[in-house]
């Protein structure tokens, strides 16, 4: 059976200009859409932080190392694992056995690079037919105290640790475009990305708000993927049926890194 990884993006699963507020109905139809074909694949789901997760980091500015307050890693954790609960019982409605597995509780970062990663569990889950769930989360980190590991990047980890080819990246747009299709009605779409081209691709993109670095942060994790071979999809989640397609290999639009 194929391993496959699948990021849930927050722009997926929240209104990223609302604090703290889901997307239910898209939880749950991607819950029934992923439960169509999760028998079929070795899959692991990670989910990014989206209005929960950003939202709060940025208040406390935990990115920036050691939280404003010593609440804040606290907070984040209860609203990270708040919008995770969301989507484990969508899951588990809709038949998905998924166990859900919290990153800060499994590893740590040296000046963000990730130094241990205690992910034993992960490889059992999958072995007795569960489904891992892992998300975007605060780590301790040995230089900084403290910082923010995205779930993009544990995508890439995660699909080397389990031997998976292919990371399909569920957003709230088609897919890769020369500059942001929110803001510029003139943005030409990318259908085909030859990974060597990204890094001067990404140069002339503006900084995203978020404090894992947006899109820009998911190319250059896409980059480093297809080096070694992993090949990344980048699709509009709130397309309905659309991940079927892809996981099925049947005709899609998206960016396909290569
Ligand atoms: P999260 O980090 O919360 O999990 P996500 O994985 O859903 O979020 P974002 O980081 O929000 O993804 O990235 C998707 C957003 O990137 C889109 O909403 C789009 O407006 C923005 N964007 C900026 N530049 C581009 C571009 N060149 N092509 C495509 N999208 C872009
Ligand atoms: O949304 C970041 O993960 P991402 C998660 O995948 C937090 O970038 C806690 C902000």
């Amino acid at each position: 059976m194929e391993n496959l990884v699948i990021k849930l993006g927050g722009s997926v699963i929240t209104y990223k200009d609302q604090p703290l507020k889901t997307r239910i109905h898209d939880i749950n139809r991607l819950s029934r859409e992923i439960s169509e074909f999760v028998n079929d694949f070795n899959i692991v789901i990670v989910h990014g932080g989206g209005s929960f997760g950003h939202y709060i980091a940025k208040k406390y500015a935990i990115h920036m190392g050691l939280p404003r307050i010593k609440l804040g890693l606290s907070i984040l954790e209860k609203e990270m694992r708040k919008l995770n609960l969301i989507i484990v019982e969508s899951m588990i409605n809709h038949g998905i056995p998924v166990i859900p597995f919290s990153p800060s509780n499994m590893l740590i970062t040296k000046n963000k690079n990730i130094q241990t990663f205690f992910y034993e569990t992960i490889i059992e889950a999958i072995k007795r037919g569960y489904v891992p769930l892992v998300y975007g989360d605060f780590v301790f980190d040995e230089d900084h105290g403290c910082s923010i590991i995205s779930g993009d990047q544990l995508c890439l980890e995660i699909a080397k640790i389990i031997g998976a080819k292919r990371i399909i990246f569920c957003l709230d747009v088609t897919g890769v475009y020369d500059k942001d299709p929110k803001k510029y009605n003139d943005a030409k779409f990318i259908r085909n990305l030859d990974h060597r081209k990204i890094p001067e691709l990404v140069q002339n993109f503006s900084l995203s708000e978020d404090v894992t670095g947006g899109l820009v942060n998911k190319l250059l994790v896409a980059y480093e993927a297809a080096k070694i071979g992993i090949q990344c999809i980048f699709i509009n989640g709130l397309q309905h049926n659309l991940i079927k397609k892809v996981v099925k290999n049947e005709d899609f639009i998206g960016t396909i890194i290569f």
